[in-house]
């Protein structure tokens, strides 16, 4: 914990009101979405300037104090927790878009902005943030950076990495780095940008950030496709992408629908049952390719890949189509998922998904499992649901132990232990699954170049050395 001296001369670096050590702060800004690990920071500390943030790094050098930083804190990773005594810095009063640039096409936010903010004002201003996903109401500029946030659009827009055009990062030590200063073309040596973009904070803390903005879709439709199993979901994503640009390709089982119809507030897509279901979203710029949407449903129909099918037809249809994939995650929370999020390339998708769903249903025969995600760039979500006579540390247990033949059968395919959610605690002891000793050996020298006393998020993608 951090004494009481430490913490009077951090008061004097901003305005006192914005260190918090009541027990509501601390508990509230301590923690994520996992909700894994009890929450302990020393203090929370709310920054206003760029300025402050060094003026905070520098003390926590001087007096070998951890801080974590925090955004909107919906991450699912454990990496903007607070569970040993850190600071927390919080970005909430660095809120501001303090710059637009129609030319450029891009925006330069401070770490605070919420996703949210950020798609309106590029809707205001006539272009889009294409970068999106269901907690997009309250996750932060920075967060997004720093866990390089995928979502829903991925497959026709990429990560979050693809917007950044340029990055000003506190370093460990408190040097600020401007970074790529928005630049399209820029072949002057190491791109050191990257390298912040899904450091969840181990390097530096972003304290502004220049995003590009694109083109708005126009007529956006979407699809959902009912599957008499899992293995017809591919054949037509490629029938679809043979004839159309999608701007997404999700999928859910019959599990994770059944859970959204059981809140009463979502329609059904339509009345036959199927195991499983695609949603994909393209723009209708033209009845031209609404017909061949339509034809190649039929197509699909016809092949015996799709069972039954529905286009939305106006606004408040797509958006309703939508949440029966949008809705699951928070849907199923209460349930206190065991989550893994889990990537291969495309093709290798039916036959990892077939072996891992075989592992998961030998040992976990009396669990509830809920498989959906992103399948068009090969994101799996799986998640294992607590059945109500378990306490939660045993049912934890009993998925830990599992993991375990997960991640081998990961690794074969050579995928990732963590698409998009990213390492913080819950993920870095399988590191390895997915990284190379000599490359997490790189990524621990990296570390040491930007942050030599270990103050920032320590413990978060690898374990601290002295643990
Ligand atoms: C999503 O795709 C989020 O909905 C959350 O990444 C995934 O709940 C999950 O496992
Ligand atoms: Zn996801």
């Amino acid at each position: 914990m951090t004494d009481t001296a430490v913490l009077a001369e951090l008061m004097t670096l901003v305005a006192p009101a914005k260190v918090l050590t009541d027990p509501a702060s601390l508990q509230a800004y301590g923690t994520d979405w996992t909700r894994h690990y009890p929450p302990a920071p020393s203090a929370v500390v709310l920054p206003r300037t760029l300025e402050q943030v060094q003026a905070i790094v520098r003390w926590a050098n001087r007096h070998q104090v951890a801080l974590v930083p925090s955004g909107g804190r919906t991450g699912l990773s454990g990496a903007a927790v607070a569970a040993h005594g850190e600071v927390v810095v919080a970005f909430d009063l660095m809120n501001q878009i303090i710059g637009f640039d129609a030319v450029d096409r891009s925006v330069v936010c401070q770490p605070g902005v919420i996703t949210r903010q950020l798609q309106a004002f590029a809707e205001e201003n006539g272009l889009y943030y294409p970068v999106d996903f269901a907690s997009s109401g309250s996750s932060q500029v920075g967060g997004n950076i720093g866990t390089n946030a995928g979502g829903i659009k991925v497959i026709r827009y990429g990560m979050t990495r693809n917007w950044v055009a340029g990055l000003k990062v506190v370093t460990g030590t408190g040097e600020l780095l401007e970074l790529n200063k928005g630049l399209v073309k820029n072949a002057t040596g190491y791109d050191l940008r990257q390298l912040f973009i899904g450091a969840e904070g181990t390097l530096g803390f972003v304290v502004e950030a220049t995003l590009r903005l694109e083109r708005a879709p126009r007529n956006l439709t979407a699809m959902v496709l009912g599957t008499p199993d899992f293995d017809s979901i591919m054949p037509v994503l490629h029938a679809f992408q043979g004839q159309l640009d999608l701007t997404a390709f999700e999928f859910f089982s019959d599990k994770g629908l059944a859970h959204i119809l059981a809140r009463g507030d979502v329609p059904a897509p339509f009345e036959t049952p199927c195991p499983f279901y695609a949603l994909l979203e393209f723009e209708a710029l033209n009845d031209e390719v609404a017909e061949q949407a339509l034809a190649t449903f039929e197509r699909c129909v016809e092949q015996g890949w799709v069972l039954d099918g529905v286009m939305s037809q106006s606004e408040t249809q797509l958006r309703n189509l939508w949440k029966l994939r949008e809705y699951l995650s928070e849907t199923i929370s209460h349930f206190t998922p065991y989550k893994n999020d889990i990537s291969v390339t495309v093709a290798k998708v039916p036959a990892f998904l077939r072996e891992i769903d075989a592992v998961v249903s030998q040992h976990y025969p009396d669990f509830e499992v809920v498989w959906y995600g992103h399948i068009g760039d090969g994101n799996l979500h799986l998640n294992i649901l607590k059945p109500a006579h378990l306490d939660k540390a045993a049912f934890f247990a009993r998925c830990a132990t599992v993991n375990q033949w997960v991640f081998e059968i990961v690794e074969r395919y050579q995928g990732s232990i963590s698409a998009e959610h990213g390492v913080g605690m819950i993920k870095r002891d399988y590191l390895h699954y997915s990284r190379s000793p000599a490359e997490i050996a790189c990524m621990k020298a990296i570390k040491a170049v930007f942050d030599p006393n270990g103050i920032l998020n320590p413990g978060k993608i690898f374990a601290p050395d002295h643990q």
